[in-house]
């Protein structure tokens, strides 16, 4: 066991661990096999890895979603202090008594849809954060398989959304609590995986000048709009942090530059500089270029167009920023990628 161990030396943009005081993600190498489980680590993620997480904790993900860069990587999570960890019905957790961070992974095939899946997916989620006193969801990802294709007359990631929605509403004015997220299409068959992170004292909900909020799109896109923010900032004691939702070529509510992938990289690109401008701006927060970014994700409809994505992003980042390319389906056919991202700010 020993040799497999990695040793965890400088984290992201912080040379000094006694200034972490949020939760970082970090990729590292997958092929450095597994991650020793310290008092530190919030969670692991695999993606699409042959090798296998570490199917005894319930903190160690496997997000089924091919990496297509050269050196696939894999994900983790420190959090700021040791950590506590508890489960209660689906919900795996650690806890540092600022944070919460929570795994719960369904089977969709225990439900009798993957409407009723979600719903009782984020019921169980906002009880558990409510209970444990963690209120203040951070931000929350969501991957399950076929997320656009039709059951029942109706694509899937509507009924997700429809799902998602019936549990939030259920909180008077719900809107006010909605969070930073990204919905993903993953390819194992009939799991349902969501993770979150969860806080004991609110952020600061951020929506993006050039879209209309998710929570208001028009009935086109669904029966129940899409329950997420655009961003959402958490100011900490030292560090602010952004974290900011899968961002993609929409403006308005609607998609542009259908089958243009370069295009939609650009008007991606565009929505993420006006979102960094907006919370400069109404939030002073002291972000001004997309290279401040910690570390991007960034999930591809086709790996065909992989290279060309890669290729281009310099255009925009400077090399030295992290990003992780992954396969992965987004919720609408028209959209050839989604990026999301995490910009940790010292203030
Ligand atoms: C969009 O802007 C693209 O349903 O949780 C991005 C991030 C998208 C999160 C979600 C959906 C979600 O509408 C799709």
């Amino acid at each position: 066991m020993e040799n497999s161990v990695i040793k965890i030396s400088p984290l992201p943009r912080e040379r000094e661990p006694g200034e972490i005081e949020a939760p970082v993600n970090v990729y590292y190498p997958a092929t450095a096999s597994k991650i020793l489980f310290d008092k530190n680590i919030l969670a692991t993620i695999q993606y699409a890895s042959e090798s296998g997480a570490d199917d005894c904790d319930a903190q160690a993900l496997e997000v089924n979603l091919p990496c297509l860069s050269s050196t696939p990587y894999q994900e983790i999570w420190y959090a700021p202090h040791s950590v506590s960890e508890g489960r209660r019905g689906n919900i795996s957790y650690r806890h540092t008594g600022d944070i919460l961070f929570g795994t719960i992974q369904l089977k969709e095939s225990d439900f009798s849809s993957l409407e009723d899946c979600t719903f009782q997916c984020y019921r169980d989620i906002l009880n558990l954060i409510h209970e444990l006193g963690y209120s203040s969801l951070l931000r929350l990802w969501n991957y399950f398989s076929d997320i656009n294709s039709e059951a029942e007359e109706i694509e899937r990631y509507k009924s997700f959304c429809v799902g998602r929605h019936k549990a939030f509403s259920i909180i008077p004015d719900f809107e006010r609590y909605l969070t930073a997220a990204s919905a993903i299409g993953a390819h194992a068959q009939g799991t349902f995986l969501v993770y979150f992170i969860a806080a004991k004292n609110p952020g600061v909900q951020i929506e993006n000048p050039r879209q209309i909020s998710a929570f208001h799109y028009p009935d086109q896109y669904g029966p129940r709009s899409p329950s997420f923010t655009r961003a959402m900032l958490k100011n900490w004691r030292k560090v602010s942090q952004l974290f900011i939702s899968g961002t993609a070529s929409i403006v308005g509510h609607q998609t542009l530059h259908a089958d243009n992938v370069l295009q939609q990289l650009d008007e991606t690109f565009k929505n993420l500089q006006s979102l960094l401008d907006h919370v400069r701006e109404v939030h002073q927060l002291g972000i001004r270029k997309l290279d401040e970014i910690t570390s991007l994700k960034v999930y591809v409809r086709h790996k065909e167009h992989y290279p060309l994505i890669e290729e281009n992003m310099q255009k925009y980042i400077d090399k030295d920023v992290p990003v992780l390319f992954l396969q992965g389906e987004i919720c609408r056919t028209d959209l050839l990628l989604e990026i999301e991202g995490l910009a940790n700010i010292r203030r």
